[in-house]
């Protein structure tokens, strides 16, 4: 099965950066970390999931790679985006990002995110990222997720 447009761009823009992931999509839903964790069997905390929030005052995009198994204190993120943040809504997250809610993968994106990154994610050798669409998955080095995203690690929880 081909990957749809979306899961493309994602495996392309993994090419162009010269990593050799590849992205699975099925009709299988990896929409949720728990439905991801299940269809690619890992531990929950081994799925990234992407949050897009927004800066009140600046209205800047800021996303939070997160484990799985964590919830976001958004205090924490406050500190770093030097501003108060909301969660971002669905139309603002597809027209920084370029993808839908549940789909939104770590690189790829249509304009550049300032991204923090969950130190808890380093702690396993492998981690599963969304790969554009609520059903494309795609598995990488925990290792290499600084140097994909550009992302500063914080404590998110
Ligand atoms: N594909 C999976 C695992 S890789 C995935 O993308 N999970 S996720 O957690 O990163 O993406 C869904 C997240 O988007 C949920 O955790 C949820 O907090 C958030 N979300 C869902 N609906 C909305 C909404 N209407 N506005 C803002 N955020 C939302």
């Amino acid at each position: 099965m081909p990957l749809s447009s979306s899961a493309q761009k994602v495996q392309d823009a993994l090419k162009n950066l010269g990593y050799h992931y590849e992205v699975i999509e099925d009709s299988e839903s990896t929409r949720t970390a728990e439905e991801a964790a299940a269809r690619v069997g890992c531990e929950v905390g081994q799925i990234v999931k992407s949050l897009i929030f927004q800066g009140k005052k600046s209205g800047k995009a800021i996303l939070i790679l997160t484990s799985g198994a964590n919830r976001v204190d958004v205090k924490r993120i406050k500190v770093h985006a030097e501003e108060k943040i909301g969660r971002a809504d669905p139309a603002f997250v597809r027209e920084r990002t370029g993808f839908a809610i549940g789909g939104i993968p770590p690189l790829g994106h249509l304009h550049p995110i300032e991204t923090y990154l969950d130190e808890d994610l380093l702690r396993f050798e492998d981690v599963w990222a969304a790969g554009g669409t609520p059903n494309a998955v795609f598995k990488m080095d925990a290792k290499e997720l600084e140097k994909m995203t550009g992302g500063k690690v914080i404590i998110v929880k």
